[in-house]
C-alpha cells in the first residue's frame, strides 16, 4: 500500500464504493476492460470526489468543477507522473509527456518545440494535412455505395499519416495496406502492457521489450532518412528537434529525440483518431447538427476541394462540433495532479506534499455547471457568450497548466480540415440500430462505428 502511506490522514471523510473487501479493495464488481467507464459510474453515484482501492494502491477520483479548479491552480498542484504514466517511461523516457516535472529535458524540449506548434507552424503543416486527408478520401471514394467503412480504423490511419507527414515528413503508407501499420499495434500493446498491475507484468516482459525495440528501430529510420536528405531546416517537429536550440544554445540529445518522436506518434494518433471518429458519430446521428455543419462547409468551401488554412479557421460551427465531441467523450479520459505542499482539497480532503488525485475528465464535463441536460450533444454550448458564462476550469480535454497538451491546435486543425472535406464530399449515414459503445484501449473510441458512404451530388 505504498501510495496510501502518502495520503494523510485516512480517506474516511470522502465516499468510496460500498462492499469493499480486505486485500481486493473495490475490485469486486470492477469492469477490467472498461475501467474508466466504471469510474464514471462510481462518480455518478458517489459524487464529485470519491476514493477507490485496488491491490497495491488507493486513489482519489475528482470530477467536480470547483475541485478541479483548485487542482488546476499551478501554485498548489502540478502534474503527477505516476500510475500508468511513469510505467510508460521505458518507451518514451524523458520525452515531453512522461518527463518528471524537474527533469531538465522537459523545459529544454518544451522551449525547442513550442515554436513548432505555433500558428505559423500550423500554416506550414496545412499542405501536408491536406495531402493525408486526400489519401483518406481516395480510400473512401473507392468504397462509396459498397460495404460500410470502419471509421475508427481509417481515422487511425489518417492520424498516423498526418503526424508522420506534417511532423516528420515521413510517409507510413497506411492507406496502401489493408491492415494498420505494425507500429500502431506495437504502440497500443506496449501502452496496455504499461498499464497492467505489477504482478501481471511478470509475464510478457520479453515480448514487450521486443516491441519497444521495434518502435525504436522505426523511429531511428525516420531520423536517418531526414539526416540523409540533407535538409537542415527547423520547419517541422523533426526539424526543430534536430536543428534548433533553446535560448542558451542547448539542443536535444539523440536519445531524447527518439523519445520525443515516439511521444508525438503515440500522443498524436489515438487522440486525433478518437476525436474525429466520435465527431462523425455525433454528426451521423444528429440530422439537425449535420445540416448546420454541411451548410457552413458549403458556404465557406464552395465546391473547392483544396481549402486554404484561412478557410479552415473560418469553420466556427465545425470547431464547436469538435469542442462538444471532446466534452462528451474526451479521448484521454483522465490526468493526474499532485500537491506541491501539504494542503487541503475542497476543505474536505487533506493531502500531503506529493499526494495525488485523478481528474476524471468526462465527468468534469458533466458537472452541473454544464446545465441540466448534460448528455445531450449541443455544439452551441461553445458559443463565445456561453464559454464566458462558465467557470474557467470546467472544460479540460487537453489537461491543464504547463503540462497541458502541446498538440491542441495541431489536432484541432487536422480534425476540422478532415471533417470539412468529408462533409463536402459524402452523405453521411450511420448504420441503423448502431448504439454508441465506448471501447477503452488506452484511448476512448466509438466501438464498431461504421459509416455507409455515398457521394453527394
Ligand atoms: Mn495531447 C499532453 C490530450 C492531441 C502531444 N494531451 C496531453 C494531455 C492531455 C492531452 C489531456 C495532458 C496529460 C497529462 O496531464 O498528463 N492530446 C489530447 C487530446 C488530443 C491530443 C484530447 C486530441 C484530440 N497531443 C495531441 C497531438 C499531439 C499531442 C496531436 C502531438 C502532435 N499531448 C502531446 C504532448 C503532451 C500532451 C507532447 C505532453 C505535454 C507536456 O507534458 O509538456
Amino acid at each position: 500500500m505504498a501510495e496510501t502511506g502518502r495520503l494523510w490522514p485516512k480517506l474516511d471523510r470522502i465516499p468510496h464504493p460500498p462492499n469493499r473487501v480486505p486485500l481486493l479493495g473495490d475490485l469486486v464488481g470492477a469492469t477490467p476492460k472498461t475501467p474508466m467507464q466504471g469510474a464514471m459510474t462510481w462518480a455518478r453515484r458517489l459524487g464529485p470526489i470519491y476514493t477507490t482501492k485496488a491491490p497495491g494502491f488507493e486513489m482519489v477520483v475528482v470530477s467536480g468543477a470547483d475541485l478541479v479548479a483548485e487542482l488546476a491552480d499551478e501554485e498548489r498542484f502540478t502534474k503527477h507522473v505516476g500510475f500508468g504514466i511513469d510505467a510508460f517511461r521505458p518507451v518514451t523516457g524523458d520525452g515531453l509527456f512522461t518527463a518528471f516535472n524537474d527533469e531538465p529535458n522537459w523545459r529544454l524540449a518544451h522551449d525547442i518545440l513550442t515554436p513548432a506548434f505555433s500558428r505559423e507552424a500550423m500554416e506550414r503543416y496545412h499542405g501536408a494535412m491536406l495531402t493525408t486527408v486526400h489519401r483518406l478520401l481516395g480510400h473512401w471514394d473507392a468504397r462509396c455505395g459498397g460495404e460500410p467503412v470502419d471509421v475508427v480504423g481509417d481515422a487511425t490511419k489518417l492520424a498516423l499519416e498526418t503526424i508522420g507527414r506534417a511532423g516528420f515528413g515521413y510517409d507510413f503508407g497506411s492507406f496502401s495496406r489493408s491492415d494498420l501499420h505494425p507500429l500502431v499495434a506495437a504502440m497500443m500493446e506496449t501502452l496496455q502492457f504499461s498499464m497492467k498491475m505489477p504482478l501481471m507484468k511478470l509475464f510478457g516482459g520479453k515480448e514487450n521489450d521486443k516491441k519497444i525495440k521495434y518502435m525504436h528501430d522505426v523511429v531511428d529510420e525516420v531520423v536517418r532518412r531526414r539526416r540523409a536528405s540533407g535538409d537542415t531546416s527547423a520547419n517541422d517537429l523533426l526539424g526543430a528537434m534536430l536543428n534548433s536550440t533553446d535560448a542558451d544554445g542547448e539542443s536535444l540529445a539523440a536519445e531524447n529525440i527518439r523519445f520525443q518522436i515516439l511521444t508525438f506518434l503515440i500522443a498524436g494518433y489515438g487522440t486525433s483518431a478518437g476525436m474525429l471518429s466520435f465527431a462523425l458519430h455525433f454528426l451521423a446521428s444528429r440530422p439537425d447538427v449535420l445540416k448546420q455543419a454541411v451548410e457552413e462547409v458549403d458556404q465557406v468551401l464552395g465546391s473547392g476541394t483544396e481549402p486554404s488554412y484561412e478557410q479552415v479557421v473560418k469553420l466556427r460551427y465545425l470547431r464547436r462540433v469538435l469542442d462538444e465531441t471532446l466534452r462528451l467523450w474526451p479521448p484521454t479520459p483522465a490526468f493526474l495532479r499532485e500537491a506541491r505542499e501539504d494542503t487541503v482539497l475542497g476543505g474536505v480532503h487533506p493531502m500531503k506534499k506529493g499526494a495525488w488525485a485523478v481528474v476524471l475528465i468526462p465527468m468534469l464535463h458533466r458537472d452541473p455547471v454544464w446545465g441540466g441536460d448534460v448528455e445531450s450533444f449541443d455544439p452551441d454550448r461553445f458559443l463565445p457568450e456561453a464559454n464566458r458564462a462558465r467557470p474557467p476550469h470546467a472544460y479540460k480535454p487537453f489537461g491543464t497548466g504547463a503540462r497541458a497538451c502541446i498538440g491542441r491546435q495541431f489536432a484541432q486543425h487536422e480534425a476540422t480540415l478532415a471533417l470539412a472535406l468529408i462533409l463536402s464530399r459524402y452523405r453521411l449515414q450511420g448504420l441503423p440500430g448502431y448504439e454508441l459503445r465506448i471501447r477503452e484501449a488506452g484511448f476512448f473510441m466509438p466501438d464498431g462505428f461504421r459509416l455507409a458512404l455515398e457521394r453527394r451530388p
